[in-house]
């Protein structure tokens, strides 16, 4: 099904052609074609149908077709113009045996951040689940965050926007605030998720979260939050959606490149932390990042080695 759509794409792309030679080189029926020609409509495509046949001349904005059509990467796009979290839909989506399904949603209604914080998710962003089912152990699976985020950095790099990571998950822009002190304010954030064995995962979701085409206004005010729009203007939502993914795709095949691709993005190392850990708290200089994703910090003692919890940076100490 997904793979005639976007065959039928493809030739309405290169058309016009007519159903029935649609029809007879795909060997499906007339009426499949038309089925499809009325999805992809439905989708937002403006199908064209003239005296010599069907064409495409425009793109939708966003969508699944749309994101899929071009795409370097291996996966299925389902698009929902409003859901309550692509999370949640991609692990009902896990329970059925879906393999490299991307979930994307224009607008999220029950958006979750980590320890089941809201997400706050209007239409204009870009919010997505990518579910795999990568043959690594549960232990690794944070590589897959930071993954995540480098292929979220990468992308707002490369549309003009100084894009860094701070430890774990979080997307951010330098910037200063009214009083012209450093902020640094949150563009993206990391959700993953899993099931599995300890030697095996059985899936992983990736939710990604990405302010874009969003005014920071309407998100929440005490998250210093910031998007595409405040920092470059409105972009190519498909197309910025299809370099994350393709980023992504890229570096979940080559999982040794993650920590060093994070090195170089990273606004953590170097600083003086305080990381809220389930563990309690630890505070010093953030020293390094080691694989799978945990973070070293020098407490003037010793070296601690944190691999999951909240981290805020500190202003340094005056000597
Ligand atoms: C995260 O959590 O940063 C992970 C966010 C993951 C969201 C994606 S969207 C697609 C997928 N489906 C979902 O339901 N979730 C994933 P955390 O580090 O816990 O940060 C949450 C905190 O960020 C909140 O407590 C707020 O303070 C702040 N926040 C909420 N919405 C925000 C936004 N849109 N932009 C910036 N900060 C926000």
């Amino acid at each position: 099904m997904q793979e005639t759509r976007e065959r039928v794409l493809d030739a309405l792309v290169d058309g016009p052609v007519t159903g029935p030679e649609l029809a007879e080189r795909l060997d499906v029926s007339r009426a499949a074609v038309w089925k499809h020609v009325e999805a992809l409509r439905d989708e937002g495509f403006d199908v064209e149908s003239g005296s010599d046949g069907y064409a495409i001349d425009e793109f939708p904005e966003f969508g699944g077709s749309a994101v899929e059509y071009g795409l370097e990467a291996p996966f299925d796009v389902e698009f929902h113009e409003s859901i309550p979290s692509t999370n949640a839909r991609a692990r009902d989506l896990a329970q059925e045996g879906a393999d490299d399904v991307v979930v994307l949603a224009d607008e999220q209604t029950g958006g979750r951040g980590r320890l089941d914080r809201e997400w706050s998710s209007p239409s204009g962003g870009i919010w997505l689940s990518v579910l795999a089912r990568p043959d690594i152990p549960a232990t690794h699976a944070p590589a897959y965050t930071l993954a995540a985020a480098v292929a979220v950095a990468r992308a707002a790099r490369e549309a003009g926007v100084d894009a860094r990571i701070k430890w774990p998950n979080d997307v951010v822009v330098p910037g200063t605030d009214a009083d012209g002190e450093a902020v640094e304010r949150k563009l993206a954030g990391v959700l993953t998720e899993m099931e599995g064995e300890a030697d095996r995962v059985s899936w992983v979701i990736v939710g990604t979260g990405i302010n874009a085409n969003v005014d920071p206004g309407d998100l929440p005010s005490e998250a210093e939050p910031t998007t595409l729009r405040a920092e470059t203007g409105d972009v190519d939502r498909r197309v910025f959606t299809q370099r994350v993914l393709e980023e992504f795709d890229d570096l979940r095949e080559d999982l040794d490149a993650v920590v060093p691709a994070w090195r170089e993005y990273a606004t953590t190392l170097g600083k003086r932390v305080r990381v809220d850990t389930p563990g309690g708290e630890v505070v010093g200089e953030a020293v390094d990042v080691s694989f799978p994703g945990a973070l070293v910090v020098d407490t003037g003692d010793e070296r601690v080695t944190v691999t999951a919890g909240d981290c805020e940076h500190l202003r340094p100490v005056e000597d």
